[in-house]
């Protein structure tokens, strides 16, 4: 193996628990509109059509490569291109995010959703192989929606602060959502094989939305159909990072959801994290997006902090706690990458 190979990568190694020349860093949304080159590409061309469009979704995943000298492209896409993939009729609305047309309340919309079959998504993988190509020893992070997050936006039709239909169904009735969570399990793990088997050497599970449930909640509906999406690329040798916001109170059973690295958020500090998962997973964060408004002298003193912090973990990712605001100044970021590397290196 090369040093050029990604599967040899910081990121990679770091996910794995294993020695690293720094500590290897990514931002969550770092593609995207904090970026003059992005607003630029996507002028005139809706979200869902460039998440189709093999050479936008390339070009898109490089900016920030080239621009910030990041350890790691994350996959041009949205959580929603599977579920638009299969034929559920939504959008993606500038300022609100994905929109459904016709929420899934009844078993008889369940029964119109599709499995996904790599079929569906051809334009996915050819996507990947060439941002695989022009990457060389980067990696790239394939990613997906888990079951609780998407069935989130079905159920509420859109972005939903309490969740109130979701928790209402998951109790009202379970059976229901044990099959819709099934089948968007289904989903989401099939299009993260796509993406490993196309090429991508890490993963990554968004449950942005598990932070609003109980932890008994979260183990008895939630946790199987997460554990059913990670099983299903078990099998690649690829590293699985399990992420949600406000997990604090959920990140050991994230973990055993089966991931090699959990995603944490800012709430938190990464060595109680790891306090609370035994130690068991390597970790990613958790700086506060919002810091990267201040000025430099406490953001660099917060950045020493995470890294600190994160020494007490198997293998720590540097990341934001969230995705990137996009009122972020990109040359903010640009600094923050240049610091993870010299303060970690050696
Ligand atoms: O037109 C636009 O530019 C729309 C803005 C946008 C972008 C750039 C949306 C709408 N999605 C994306 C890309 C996207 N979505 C990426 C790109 C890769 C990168 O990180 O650089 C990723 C990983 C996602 C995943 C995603 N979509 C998540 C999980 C991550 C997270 O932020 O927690 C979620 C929850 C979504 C839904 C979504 N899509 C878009 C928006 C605005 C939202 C959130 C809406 C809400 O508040 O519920």
């Amino acid at each position: 193996m090369t040093s050029t190979d990604p599967r040899d990568s910081a990121l990679v190694r770091a996910a794995r628990g294993l020695p690293v020349p720094h500590t290897p860093v990514w931002f969550m949304r770092q593609a995207g509109r904090s970026l003059p080159e992005y607003r630029k590409v996507r002028e005139g061309v809706p979200m869902l059509t460039a998440c189709r469009t093999p050479e936008l979704v390339t070009e898109i995943t490089l900016q920030p490569v080239r621009r910030h000298g990041v350890d790691a492209a994350i996959f041009f896409s949205d959580i929603v291109v599977p579920l638009a993939a299969v034929g559920i009729d939504l959008d993606i609305v500038p300022g609100v995010g994905p929109v459904v047309a016709s929420p899934v309340a009844t078993r008889a919309d369940l029964d119109r959703i599709p499995e996904l079959t790599p079929e569906h998504v051809p334009d996915i993988t050819e996507s990947v192989r060439m941002l695989v190509r022009e990457l060389g020893g980067t990696p790239l992070i394939g990613f997906a929606g888990a079951p609780f997050t998407l069935a989130s936006y079905l159920v509420e039709g859109g972005p939903s602060r309490n969740h109130e239909k979701t928790k209402a169904l998951m109790h009202g009735d379970p059976e229901l959502w044990n099959a819709l969570c099934a089948r968007l399990a289904q989903i989401s793990g099939e299009f993260l094989r796509v993406q490993a088997q196309a090429g991508a050497s890490a993963l990554q599970l968004f449950d942005s939305w598990a932070g609003a449930l109980s932890l008994a909640d979260y183990e008895r509906f939630v946790q199987p159909h997460s554990a059913a999406a990670l099983g299903a690329v078990a099998d690649l040798d690829v590293p699985r990072i399990h992420f949600g916001v406000g997990t604090g109170e959920l990140l050991a059973a994230m973990g055993a959801a089966g991931a090699e690295v959990v995603g944490v958020d800012f709430r938190i500090p990464l060595s109680e994290a790891v306090a609370r998962t035994g130690g068991r997973y390597a970790v990613q964060g958790n700086l506060d997006p919002a810091l990267l408004f201040a000025p430099w002298e406490p953001l660099a003193r917060a950045v020493d902090e995470i890294l600190e912090s994160g020494r007490s973990a198997p293998g720590h990712i540097f990341n934001l706690g969230h995705g990137v605001l996009p009122s972020t100044d990109p040359d903010v970021l640009t600094r923050v990458v240049a610091r993870v590397h010299e303060r970690s290196a050696g």
